[in-house]
């Protein structure tokens, strides 16, 4: 008989490829010895270090999936999902930054611009020496982006955006800024735009205070009559499918990350209470954390299998949103749900930023709610299933 794996009850090592395994492998040796050691400061002090997108490119972390010759590693989806479950078990923030720069920046870039654009912007964006971000969300526009404000009027040469994004990762540290904004030369339809820094009328002051993600740089952008060239606007989609079509890889790749964070907390809770003795013997010689333990690794090794799932579907071409719905709602709830399980087997050393529970579980409440919150893909499966939108 194999031995069971506590860390990988259902052999989900055994289902991947050789190459599969090597991405996985430098995505978490840079995440274990890089990142890990540096993480309970940059949380506590809010502080997102920027030295990290370019050590990511350098290892070809950025923009895993996009060709070679535009500076991507040219890999599958299982491969990026691998790489967002790596960096995540450290931190959801970490995470946060490579999948916008990967699934917001590039991808769009990569699926609907011209090629001068992928030519002109992938490369420094693969090599992390450019940082993007991506304005989908406003301040009364988020769960419903087509109520958006932000709007483009033609002008000589190009277009003039006004409005405003709320909630935007990486906006204060970013080079390239892919915008979403209703064109009134286009009907009034969402198209792509792609702002630098430092173009007049442009900001992206930071949001401070946030009692999640503090790993994580995030901000407003700000657009107060912003001249953008015409060579700037995304030529290859209009309407929301553009920003969804880049969600869609991005709520992805959170189904994996959302189980590396899970993955931290089974294991932290499990070694804690082998460590830990009260009544005389270790904690985990009770049965109750004994259950909590075997649910976590349940939870876990199901929501890691349909992830896998999704990613050879995706590889395929054989894919619809609703899958992803699934696996973004259920892993990023069980995540959640698992995090918070993990902190209360800790006790009160729970609390403390030298143990990672309660930083991974506020993290997962970001993660439950950005791309799309618990509630809305419950909407968008139960649209699918009765035929009836209830938005
Ligand atoms: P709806 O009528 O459903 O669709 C409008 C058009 O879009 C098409 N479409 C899709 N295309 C590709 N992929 C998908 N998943 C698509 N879903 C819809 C659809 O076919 C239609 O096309 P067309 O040609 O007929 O016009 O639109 P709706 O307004 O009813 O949408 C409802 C809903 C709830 C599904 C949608 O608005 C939604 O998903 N809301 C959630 C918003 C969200 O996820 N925001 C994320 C912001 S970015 C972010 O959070 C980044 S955090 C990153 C990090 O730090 O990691
Ligand atoms: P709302 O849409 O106002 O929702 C509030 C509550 O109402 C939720 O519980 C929701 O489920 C519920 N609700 C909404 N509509 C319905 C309905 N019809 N029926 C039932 N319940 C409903 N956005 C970007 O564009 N780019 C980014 O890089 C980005 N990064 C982010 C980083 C962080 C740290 C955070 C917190 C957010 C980020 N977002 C980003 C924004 C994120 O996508 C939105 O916060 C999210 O889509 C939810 O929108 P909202 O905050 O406006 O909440």
């Amino acid at each position: 008989l194999v031995p069971f794996d506590w860390e990988d009850p259902l052999n989900l090592a055994d289902q991947l490829t050789e190459e599969e395994r090597m991405v996985a492998e430098t995505a978490r040796a840079y995440a274990q010895e890089q990142l890990l050691p540096n993480v309970a400061k940059a949380f506590n002090e809010e502080a997102f270090d920027p030295d990290i997108m370019p050590q990511m490119g350098e290892l070809g972390l950025l923009g895993a999936t996009v060709a070679e010759e535009y500076g991507g590693a040219g890999l599958g989806y299982v491969s990026y999902g691998l790489i967002a479950r790596e960096i995540e078990r450290v931190d959801s923030g970490y995470r946060s930054a490579c999948s916008v720069q990967s699934s917001l920046v590039m991808h769009p870039i990569n699926a609907y611009g011209s090629e001068e654009q992928k030519r002109k912007y992938l490369p420094d964006l693969a090599k992390g020496t450019k940082v993007g971000c991506f304005g989908l969300t406003e301040p009364d526009a988020g769960s419903d982006p087509g109520g958006m404000r932000t709007n483009a009027k033609k002008i000589d040469g190009g277009y003039l955006l006004n409005g405003a994004k709320m909630w935007i990762t990486n906006s204060p540290i970013a080079d390239v800024f892919v915008v979403w904004a209703k064109s009134e030369a286009h009907d009034g339809k969402i198209r792509g735009f792609i702002l630098e820094k430092g173009m007049k009328g442009l900001s992206a002051p930071q949001v401070k205070e946030k009692l999640s993600l503090r790993a994580s740089i995030t901000g407003e952008i700000v657009m107060d009559g912003v001249e953008v060239p015409e060579e700037n606007l995304l030529p290859g989609v209009e309407g929301l499918k553009g920003p969804f079509g880049c969600l869609n890889v991005a709520r992805y790749g959170i189904s994996w990350g959302a189980m590396g964070a899970a993955e931290a907390c089974y294991a932290a809770a499990r070694n804690y209470q082998l460590e830990r003795k009260q009544f005389g013997r270790p904690l985990a010689a009770n049965q109750i954390p004994q259950l909590k333990l075997a649910n976590m690794a349940t939870e876990i090794s199901l929501g890691l299998q349909a992830s896998l799932r999704v990613g050879r579907l995706l590889e395929e071409d054989k894919l619809t949103p609703e899958m992803i719905s699934i696996v973004k709602r259920n892993n990023c709830g069980k995540a959640l749900e698992i995090a918070r399980t993990a902190r209360d087997m800790h006790g009160g050393n729970g609390i403390s930023s030298e143990y990672p529970v309660m930083r991974h579980m506020v993290n997962l409440e970001t993660v439950n709610t950005y791309e799309g919150t618990h509630d809305v893909h419950a909407l968008i499966l139960g649209r699918a299933i009765t035929g009836i939108s209830a938005f």
